[in-house]
């Protein structure tokens, strides 16, 4: 079997070639006008090499809406291709080397050769995923009614035993976390009691909690409706944190952000969970509407720098617990996913940077002035400075492309993979929809 195509790095070398001069210029442009602020350019650089987004190994496929699902050419048709795609994006925009799947979309038959797989493309696993919101082919029980609360012990056994074995799964490749989402509620008033619901999702968690290794962290990911369209069991960060705090000291809360009522105030409990000790890390995505799971920063890139800021305060104070693990979690129905996911891990490393460039002195004196214009002046100032010589110069340090869509398309690489993966008769690579 031919060798699947790569991009290799003396092609990414010679495209940054093309552009080098203006990253330059404007590096030493922006260098001076952040030494004016007694920012020093060099410092930032260190920061955005070392800012870490996880990819998550269902959103290299097309996604898709319960309308329709329009595949790309050259998809990923199993995890082992699925993590080729990951290697690409990690090789060009250099903050991804971490990949989330989902069990059982991305059961390995050989953890160890799929570890090694990943090793070879500089990847590693971070969390596990769970799956409770769909029946696979011969399952004993059905999870229509729930899973982890269904009122029935035996679905909610069937549950438990799926997340132990996840998490058996992510021992073998080296993962140190399980997200547990489930979408169980109601369609109907009456159909649930809320209380003892909740008793149950406890219950059961509480063997799932159980089975983690000492050094394991389990998130537990709130919703506030789908695919319950009356009442979710885990419905807001309260009920979580709740939770997480009943379980104990390896259980945090998870901040998909697509995952709260329009107009939320997610930067506010981003900081109750920091001062909390309980936050996991996030599932980046955007979103106009519902949890519409589209690209990071496309559609509210105030919110996220808005939480960046609350993140990198946090940083810089050293709070206690706080270690956020960063994913995306997006559904790309109309873009080439790689293309997406590239530039969502560029836009996070930007909201980040931007984050850091915060003059926090200011900002504390005019919160203590009372002095709101000048509170929102000086954040503003943080967010509307172009920070991409920085995430540029970044990259190229690091042997990723000055302009990695631009790379990537110019390698062909989506091409190569039409050839290499003819489509497999009915078998999409398991995913969203
Ligand atoms: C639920 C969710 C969860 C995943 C799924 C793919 O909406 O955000 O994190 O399991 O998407
Ligand atoms: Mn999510």
């Amino acid at each position: 079997m031919a060798t699947p195509f790569e991009i290799d790095n003396s092609f990414i070398s010679e495209q940054n070639q093309k552009t080098d001069d203006w990253v330059e210029e404007d590096y030493q442009h922006l260098s001076k006008k952040l030494r004016r602020q007694n920012v020093d350019i060099e410092d930032l650089v260190t920061r955005a090499e070392a800012f870490r987004v996880a990819i998550p190994s269902w959103g290299v496929g097309t996604g898709g809406t319960r309308f329709a699902r329009f595949p790309g050419p050259g998809e990923p048709r199993d995890i082992y291709e699925k993590l080729e795609d990951c290697g690409t994006i990690y090789k060009l925009v250099r903050s991804t080397p971490a990949v989330s799947l989902h069990i059982p979309w991305d059961k390995p038959e050989d953890a160890g050769d799929l570890r090694e797989f990943a090793r070879q493309r500089d990847l590693h696993f971070d969390a596990m995923n769970s799956n409770t919101f769909q029946d696979q082919p011969g399952q004993k029980h059905s999870y229509k009614f729930g899973s982890l609360t269904h009122p029935e012990k035996s679905v909610r056994e069937q549950a438990i035993q799926h997340n132990i074995e996840c998490i058996e799964v992510g021992k073998a490749l080296g993962s140190k976390a399980h997200t547990v989402w489930i979408g169980d509620g109601g369609n109907f008033p009456g159909q649930q009691h809320f209380r003892r619901a909740l008793e149950r999702y406890l219950e059961s968690m509480r063997e799932i909690y159980a089975a983690l290794p000492d050094d394991w962290r389990v998130f537990i990911e709130h919703k506030f409706y789908e695919p319950a369209f009356y009442s979710t069991v885990i419905n807001d960060w309260g009920t979580s944190y709740y939770c997480a705090r009943e379980l104990g000291p390896k259980a945090f809360c998870l901040v998909d952000l697509g995952h709260h009522a329009p107009n939320v105030n997610i930067e506010m409990i981003v900081a109750r969970l920091i001062q909390f000790g309980k936050l996991a890390g996030f599932h980046f995505n955007d979103s106009k509407y519902g949890d519409d799971d589209l690209d990071s920063v496309s559609v509210k890139p105030f919110q996220l720098f808005l939480i960046f800021n609350e993140l990198v305060d946090a940083e810089l104070n050293q709070e206690p617990h706080f270690d956020p693990a960063y994913m995306l979690d997006q559904s790309h129905n109309v873009t080439d996913p790689i293309e997406s996911l590239m530039m969502s891990g560029v836009e996070l490393v930007r909201a980040y940077i931007q984050a850091h460039l915060v003059d926090r002195q200011e900002l504390t004196d005019a919160q203590a002035k009372c002095d709101p214009l000048r509170a929102l002046a000086t954040l503003k100032q943080a967010f509307t400075t172009d920070v991409a010589p920085i995430l540029a110069a970044a990259r190229a340090r690091a042997g990723g492309a000055i302009d990695p869509i631009g790379t990537f398309r110019a390698s062909g690489y989506r091409q190569r993979k039409a050839e290499e993966r003819p489509a497999r008769k009915g078998a999409a690579a398991s995913g969203i929809v």
